[in-house]
């Protein structure tokens, strides 16, 4: 086995189509005494709905070092996509391991990449690698692809609610307050370093959609290829999806699913989406 593809599931996904073998190394929930490993079994949306009323503790904790071990295999060149290293550990883990397995093989390689973002954003990452593998590049020419890409695609997201975003500081209190009073959303993009950054202050879905895209265009986005996920809410991404149509009529627009850690902080109804800019 020559490539693998290796990404946490702060990716959304459990499996890549295509020729590139691919491996998803979970994140895990709790709520209370109860534990939610985030893999293909989860169902995020069940999860997310309960969350809304339970009043305990809750938290998340990123994958072991042994985990993306695991993951590595015995593949030659492994590409490793993680959540962000402004939010979460799992890059540094990810880090060690990769230390760790070209001690052990020191022939082969581990490229690990910081996504600086989370969902949809690290699933169009895996894609342009898969991509860049089955065009036939070289080692190289894959990684300055690699590169290329990440300067060219952005996350923004609308949430309802930032409690779970708050309650385990991953984002300031005074935003958790005024988010979800009145039907305010966070309207908001995943920062240069890595963080959640508070665009709009949008009352109702449909001026957070309306807000969505006038960012987008803001971060020069001009009808290039858009991911959306969201945690069961399609009304919301349909609509926001025929609104970039009408402005930008050629985009190639699709709609999948949060996958359950993503879901646990952007909460039921939150929407992300990854945008390529010009
Ligand atoms: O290590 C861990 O326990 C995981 C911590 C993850 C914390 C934040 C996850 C955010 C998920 C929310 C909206 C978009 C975020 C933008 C990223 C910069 C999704």
């Amino acid at each position: 086995m020559e490539y693998k593809i290796v990404m946490d599931s702060a990716g959304d996904i459990h499996s890549l189509p295509g020729t590139v073998p691919f491996a998803c190394v979970p994140l895990t929930i709790s709520a209370g005494s109860e534990h939610f490993v985030d893999d293909a079994e989860l169902d995020a949306v069940s999860m997310a709905k309960a969350m809304r009323s339970f009043k305990g503790k809750s938290g998340t904790a990123c994958p072991s070092i042994g985990a993306y071990l695991d993951a590595f295999g015995d593949a030659q060149h492994v590409f490793c996509i993680t959540i962000t290293s402004g939010l979460s550990g799992s890059y540094n883990a990810a880090k060690i391991a990769a230390e760790s397995y070209l001690e052990q093989y020191p022939d082969r390689t581990v490229y690990v990449v910081d996504s600086l973002s989370a969902g949809p954003e690290m699933t169009v990452l895996a894609e342009k690698i898969r991509d860049l593998i089955e065009a036939g590049l070289a080692y190289e020419e894959i990684l300055q692809g690699l590169e290329d890409y990440q300067k060219h695609v952005q996350l923004v997201f609308s949430l309802e609610s930032v409690m779970n975003l708050a309650n385990n500081g991953r984002l300031n209190g005074t935003i958790a307050k005024i988010v979800g009073l009145l039907g305010i959303r966070m309207v908001g993009r995943a920062s240069d370093v890595g963080t959640l950054e508070l665009i709009d202050k949008s009352r109702g879905e449909k001026k957070a959609i309306t807000d969505l895209i006038k960012n987008m265009v803001k971060l020069n986005y001009q009808g290039g290829r858009v991911l959306i996920h969201h945690c069961d809410n399609l009304a919301a991404a349909e609509n926001f999806k025929s609104q970039l149509l009408a402005k930008f009529p050629g985009a190639a627009v699709t709609i999948g699913a949060l996958g359950g850690l993503c879901a646990f902080y952007a909460e039921y109804g939150g929407m992300l989406a990854a945008f390529e800019t010009a």
